[in-house]
């Protein structure tokens, strides 16, 4: 095909009119990008076109390269201005889809905490162990041996009837306290020994808002040389007075078929003595059966029930609270 200058210019308009109906179609940045190399760029349809310039007339040359800078402005300023309108409408897109609406309510996730049973026992734990306890724990299904004969409990102690005592198949029981696992680690360590047995323990009780068939209990157990009944005061009043502040300690003399002497310590509270525990200086039968030289040995060792403990400091009045799994009971806590 002959080049001539109107030839050329036909060109040129239609290839601008192409372009920008391209321009305008296109809706994504890499098509702007690709538009502009096919048609300004080095191999690109304007450089074609223009190829044919050296054939023109001389006289042509100047008005044909004006309206060719003129085209290339004009499309290098469409692709601009598309260029922008894509990367504002791309930051726009980003804004939306990333917009927080700070007025949306929240999620309200509901949170966990400690039953009051555990953090009671944690609590009792923490002064024991502050005052060198190892905390020791065993078995809920125990034999005759460990539960009471090892505790110096004879065969005709009313805690081994069958209406007190779970008793199951083949010489087994559900412990009624976590003594066993004091005897079972004696069994196993040489004095000097201070432990503190907490675990659930299991007793035929009538259910009522002061008994449970099941509970918790936590005993402590010290032996050493030389140890006396006011070794065992002192434990128990820096205990008390950790757990329920400044009040006044009474020791109460009581019985124990494990302890003797063997006393109840009651404290003032709220105006009136509330029992809190049990206790006593071990009895020489029991160190006797885990193979102690009484003669050498003695120590002091003391029970409470947790559930106890809890209904006091947190003013309940029914333990059957404490396994009711009420959530509007508990989130009190
Ligand atoms: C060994 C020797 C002695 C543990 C003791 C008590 C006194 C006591 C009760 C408190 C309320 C049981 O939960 S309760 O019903 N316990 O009064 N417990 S002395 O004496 C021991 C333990 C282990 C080897």
């Amino acid at each position: 095909m002959t080049v001539t200058s109107s030839n050329l210019e036909t060109q040129l308009t239609e290839l601008q009119q192409t372009v920008q109906q391209e321009i305008a179609a296109a809706d994504r940045l890499d098509r702007i990008e690709e538009i502009r190399v096919g048609y300004l760029g080095k191999k690109g349809q304007l450089s074609k076109i223009l190829g044919g310039m050296g054939k023109l007339d001389a006289s042509d040359r100047p008005r044909i390269g004006k309206l060719a800078n003129e085209v290339k402005e004009a499309v290098q300023t469409d692709l601009d201005n598309k260029r922008n309108d894509l990367q504002s409408a791309a930051i726009q897109a980003q804004l939306e889809a990333e917009t927080l609406d700070v007025t949306m309510p929240a999620v309200v996730r509901s949170q966990g905490r400690r039953h009051p049973l555990n953090s009671t026992i944690d609590r009792i734990l923490d002064i024991f162990v502050g005052l060198g306890y190892t905390v020791a724990t065993g078995p809920e299904i125990e034999t005759d041996y460990y539960n009471f004969e090892a505790l110096n409990t004879p065969p005709d102690h009313p805690a081994r009837d069958m209406q007190d005592t779970f008793y199951l198949p083949g010489d087994r029981l559900l412990r009624t306290h976590t003594s066993s696992v004091q005897i079972r680690y004696m069994e196993q360590h040489e004095p000097p020994i201070r432990i503190v047995a907490p675990g659930q323990v299991y007793r035929r009780d009538t259910v009522d808002s002061t008994h449970s068939a099941v509970f918790h209990q936590i005993e402590l157990l010290a032996i050493d040389k030389g140890l006396t009944f006011t070794d065992l005061k002192g434990t128990v009043r820096q205990f008390v007075r950790q757990i329920f502040g400044d009040v006044e300690v009474r020791f109460r003399p009581s019985y124990f078929p494990f302890t003797e002497p063997s006393a109840e310590v009651d404290v003032k509270w709220k105006g009136n003595w509330l029992e809190v525990l049990g206790c006593g200086t071990v009895d020489p039968n029991v160190l006797k059966a885990v193979g102690y030289d009484p003669e050498v040995y003695t120590g002091f060792a003391a029970g409470l029930g947790v559930e106890r403990f809890a209904m006091v400091l947190h003013q309940m009045d029914d333990i059957r609270r404490l396994y009711a799994s009420d959530l509007r009971f508990l989130r009190q806590f």
